[in-house]
């Protein structure tokens, strides 16, 4: 049994804390290893049950601990690759990955989500669908709780959306959604993965243990994921933004010509509202409906409650919040950007050339990092607050000059849509607080959207 074997847990993130803790919780005992030498092991203890005994094993990766641990629990941010993971694998020990153990302690049926981009929306939105209609709703995963983190809380009628990243598929093994979804798959991770084919079957195995009881949901309108259907033992459906497909989740025009999200399963064809009538905003979002509603409908979701649920969701504010296009610009509001970790955040996001809002309240902060991220993202640095000339002297030294200094929000907008060209994207994403010109990051996001809007009068 494998709760009586020694286990290490590879990782003191989210996931390794997690999953100690819930081990802690059922009363089984755990060690953890961590590649950070100085690791704070006072900080982790205090997340963990009181009475729970835990030992460290810290620094570089020592092979005899493969032999003297029975079995591994591997964080998502570790590669099954590592020494760590092949010494285990290469003596035949249990590996599992934190999304395992979670199911394995857990409840209830699970509606999981993968995919390149848009996964959080989608799960996030699934999650909210299920509020509509189910009691017991658990949202996890790489959203950023992780599963184990709540697992001991599901019952039976439980219901789970999870976001699953391709890291997290790699160390899977009896994990059983109901419900699959691949929303598409985009060249990412390549450096973890090696190919694309690998990160795409990588992707696709989140319907391994699934068979035709089940449901897969696909992209029809990109090759990768359409490909899958052939490949799963799962029963596809497909969504399509493009296509009016015999059968699968659509938009279909209405007598007017407006797009309408519409299931059409077997016989029927349900509408289920109009993509005017939604709050979130780009077509990359309809994807993301579609995929929603697709996963709501075969979890046994009825279509009044997928609708009401759909027309109320609202992208999460002020974190990497699509704003409107113009001009050719996309705009982006990431006022909750708000130190540079999570700056660095909002510049992974975004996929086109970029021009930076950044700056503010000076919370003594170190820029480099950030600076670091740009990554030839960035085209141009627009900088104003406390901040701006440490910032600015932080990124000439790593050789970044395109910067300009703006002294409110409004002249820092003018600019930015001065310098931005049809095909780029403009972030507000500070790396600081908004103190010293905004009440807090909420009203500096509210500002920097109504601007955005005004540039459309
Ligand atoms: N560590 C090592 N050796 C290594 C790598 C890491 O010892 O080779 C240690 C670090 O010192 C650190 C710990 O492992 O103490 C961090 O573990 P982790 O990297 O697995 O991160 P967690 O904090 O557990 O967060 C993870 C996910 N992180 C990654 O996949 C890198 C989070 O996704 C996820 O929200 C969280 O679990 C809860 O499930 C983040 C992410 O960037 C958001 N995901 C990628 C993405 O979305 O593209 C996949």
């Amino acid at each position: 049994m494998w709760k009586d074997k020694k286990i290490l847990i590879a990782g003191a993130g989210v996931s390794g804390i997690g999953a100690a803790a819930l081990l802690g919780k059922s009363g089984i005992r755990a060690a953890i290893y961590d590649g950070n030498e100085n690791l704070d092991t006072e900080a982790v203890k205090q997340r963990l049950p009181e009475h729970m005994q835990i030992e460290f094993e810290l620094g570089e990766f020592q092979e005899k601990l493969a032999d003297e641990y029975d079995m591994l629990i591997l964080s998502p941010g570790i590669s099954v690759h590592s020494p760590i993971a092949r010494a285990f694998y290469d003596r035949k020990k249990t590996v599992w990955g934190e999304i395992e153990l979670a199911s394995e302690l857990s409840k209830g049926r699970i509606a999981a989500i993968t995919g390149t981009n848009g996964k959080t929306t989608t799960t996030a939105l699934t999650g909210s669908i299920f509020r509509a209609c189910y009691p017991s709703v658990f949202v996890v995963g790489n959203i950023g709780i992780p599963f184990t983190a709540v697992a001991d809380e599901t019952k039976d009628s439980s219901v789970i959306a999870a976001e699953i990243s391709s890291f997290q598929l790699e160390t899977t093994v009896d994990f059983h959604p109901v419900v699959s979804a691949v929303l598409n798959v985009t060249p990412d991770h390549l450096d973890r993965h090696g190919t694309m084919e690998v990160y795409a079957d990588t992707k696709l195995s989140i319907s391994k243990k699934q068979t035709g009881d089940d449901i897969i949901i696909l992209n029809y309108d990109d090759p990768i994921t359409r490909a899958m259907a052939e490949k799963t033992t799962a029963r596809p459906v497909f969504f399509s933004r493009k296509e009016e497909l015999q059968e699968g989740i659509i938009l279909k025009k209405d007598k007017e010509g407006r797009d309408v999200f519409t299931i059409r399963d077997r016989e029927q064809e349900i509408p289920i509202c109009r993509t005017d009538e939604i709050k979130l905003l780009g077509s990359h979002n309809h994807e993301n409906v579609l995929a929603a509603i697709g996963i709501a409908w075969y979890m046994g979701v009825p279509a009044e409650t997928i609708r009401s649920a759909v027309m109320d969701f609202e992208a999460v504010e002020h974190r990497i919040e699509y704003v409107d296009t113009v001009d050719g610009v996309d705009y982006y509001n990431d006022s909750k950007g708000t130190n540079p970790d999570a700056a660095i955040k909002g510049i992974q996001a975004m996929v086109k050339p970029t021009v930076l809002l950044g700056g503010g309240y000076d919370k003594k902060a170190s820029y480099d990092e950030w600076i670091s991220s740009f990554d030839g993202k960035v085209k141009w640095l627009i900088l104003m607050g406390a901040t701006a000339e440490a910032i600015a002297e932080a990124a000439k030294a790593q050789g970044f000059e395109n910067i300009v200094f703006a002294q409110s929000m409004e002249e820092a907008m003018e600019e930015a849509r001065r310098l931005a060209e049809p095909g780029d994207a403009v972030l507000l994403s500070p790396a600081c607080a908004s103190w010293g010109m905004f009440k807090n990051y909420e009203v500096r996001g509210r500002v920097f959207k109504d601007i955005v809007h005004s540039f459309k009068e």
